[in-house]
């Protein structure tokens, strides 16, 4: 597997963390670019050009420069990874589901919350904590006697829920009452190649 991908990323970053994580559990070879969020390093011509959104994560795979988290996922396991989005068109409707969950309610719940404590973000807390909680109930109710999120086997979709549900305590959305996430983060934790994002203490913008 060559080393071409490049992953632009910033290591507290969980949207940024899921394309690491698939990438070290698909065997994708790839470098890590930083980029510096705190200092604005997204908002410069440099990084535009790549991604004129000014958002990380973005890849350079040679010539081929693709930006958001999901996209990314999608391309990655379509082109180096196939046995990771099923081509059967119902099952890969459901990890779409599943993309748009990270992308909505996960985004803004437990994602957002975190934002709020971690990097001190302008945002709502009581919102963020509901939508936390009513995705994270969605969530446990799907897992109820299943492993994976779709099918039988690890997709994309349980990468994309992965980041920001590990690491929702860190924005105090607790996931003590849902043993059936916590069962399925672990199983993602055991898959080989597993990467983990660096834990964050509140208040590392303050
Ligand atoms: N939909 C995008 C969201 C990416 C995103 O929100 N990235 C954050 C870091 S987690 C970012 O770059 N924030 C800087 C900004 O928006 O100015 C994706 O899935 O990649």
């Amino acid at each position: 597997m060559s080393n071409a991908i490049r992953i632009h990323h910033h290591p507290l970053s969980g949207h940024s963390h899921r394309v690491v994580l698939f990438a070290n559990l698909a065997g994708i070879g790839h470098t890590l670019v930083d980029v510096d969020l705190l200092a604005g390093e997204h908002k410069q011509p440099a990084f535009q050009s790549l991604n004129p959104f000014g958002q990380v994560p973005v890849i350079e795979d040679g010539e081929t420069v693709i930006a958001d988290s999901n996209a990314i996922l999608v391309y990655l396991a379509r082109k180096y990874a196939p046995d990771w989005l099923p081509t059967d068109f119902a099952l890969e409707a459901q990890v779409q589901r599943f993309l748009s969950f990270a992308a909505g309610p996960i985004a803004n719940g437990p994602a957002a919350a975190r934002l709020i404590t971690v990097f001190r973000a302008d945002l709502d807390a009581d919102h963020a904590a509901a939508v936390a909680a009513q995705a994270f109930d969605r969530l446990e109710a799907h897992l109820e006697g299943r492993d994976w999120l779709v099918g039988t086997r690890p997709s994309i979709a349980d990468v994309a829920i992965y980041s920001y549900t590990a690491h929702a305590p860190e924005g105090n959305v607790s996931l003590e009452g849902y043993p059936n996430i916590r069962a399925h983060l672990k199983r993602i934790e055991n898959l080989p190649g597993f990467v983990a994002m660096a834990a964050t203490p509140a208040g590392l913008a303050a």
